[in-house]
């Protein structure tokens, strides 16, 4: 037996069909309908009830309908013994891509600079800007970051990547560790994130890291929110050491309505919409995965709870 859940349940309603006929081996429970919990062997979800997990003893393996995994790792109650499957890019990393595209493009033509000189009437020109002349700083190089990092470059940006362990990357000057970060911020006219949240990023980028940044840098922020101190990107940006950021996921979702950054001039912020799950593409992949797993094969995306992600 299956449970699936995700709090909306109009989305249970849309993915039940597509999982069901993906895996007609497999019943298919939903929280509501849930009557023998003792026989749930899986659940696959996005944002579980809490306490839900400890109601379900014979499970063997919860599937993410998502890349990041760090509301499931902090459960206390899911028995660290039993796997957790997370989505491999599943159509995301091409939004990734796009979304980070979209910040580094408008920074490249001065976008930001000429919303702010509409708002007040000037009328001026800046001196063109080439995508060579911009360096992109990716933190990053998983499922997702490597291929922001790719497209970017591609793009004809110049970028360089971050990464928890030393990585050797055709084309690609990659770091790792602080010491590494510092000489990549230094090289970043915008700083891309699309790290996980983990015992490790968790404040990363706080004022001492941001003021690294060369002076008119741009951050953009898709990973999670709690690596970012919110406040002191808005000290960074009051002081105008950094031009401008965008901002996709925050410490606190939805954001506070009286958070400064909805106001600040120089802060685009979005609803954590930077990639999304793709139905076809999550039910695919994790059928796969169920698939391998009934076959006795290795599943894929299995996460390593000792690194946090
Ligand atoms: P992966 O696990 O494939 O990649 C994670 C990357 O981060 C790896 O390169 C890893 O390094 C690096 N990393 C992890 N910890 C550290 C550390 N302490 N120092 C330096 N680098 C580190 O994840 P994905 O690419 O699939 O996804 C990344 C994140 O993007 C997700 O966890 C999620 O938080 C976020 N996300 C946001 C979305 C949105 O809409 N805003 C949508 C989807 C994902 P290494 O290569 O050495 O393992
Ligand atoms: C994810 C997300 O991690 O949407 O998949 O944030």
């Amino acid at each position: 037996m299956i449970l699936l859940h995700t709090p909306n349940p109009k989305e249970v309603g849309a993915y039940l069909p597509l999982f069901r006929d993906a895996l007609p081996a497999f019943d298919f429970t939903t929280l509501d309908a849930l009557a023998e919990p003792e026989q749930v062997r899986y659940v696959i979800t996005w944002g579980p009830p809490p306490g839900l997990f400890a109601a379900l003893p014979a499970l063997e393996g919860v599937f993410a309908l998502g890349a990041g995994v760090d509301k499931l790792l902090g459960r206390e109650d899911l028995s660290p013994n039993v796997p957790i499957y997370r989505l491999l890019d599943g159509g995301m990393a091409a939004q990734m891509l796009e979304y980070v595209r979209y910040g580094v493009l408008s920074y490249q033509r001065h976008m930001d600079v000429y919303r702010r000189q509409q708002a007040a009437g000037v009328w001026k020109m800046l001196p063109p800007r080439q995508p060579q002349d911009v360096r992109v700083g990716v933190l990053g190089l998983g499922e997702i970051g490597l291929a922001v990092a790719r497209g970017l470059q591609a793009d004809g940006y110049r970028v360089q990547g971050w990464s928890r362990s030393p990585r050797q990357l055709a084309d690609l000057p990659s770091y790792h560790g602080r010491e590494g970060l510092l000489s990549l911020l230094a090289g970043s006219d915008v700083l891309a994130c699309v790290l996980p949240s983990t015992p490790e990023t968790i404040g990363l980028l706080d004022e001492a890291l941001l003021a690294r940044l060369p002076a008119g840098a741009m951050l953009i922020n898709a990973g999670r929110g709690d690596l970012l101190d919110e406040q002191a990107l808005l000290a960074v940006l009051d002081s105008g050491q950094l031009r401008c950021a965008q901002l996709d996921v925050f410490a606190s979702e939805p954001l506070a309505a009286d958070s400064r950054l909805w106001h600040h001039p120089a802060v685009t912020v979005t609803p954590h919409i930077a990639a999304i799950t793709l139905r076809q593409q999550a039910v695919a992949q994790i059928a796969a995965n169920l698939n391998r797993l009934q076959q006795g094969l290795p599943a894929l995306g299995v996460v390593q709870r000792q690194r946090g992600y």
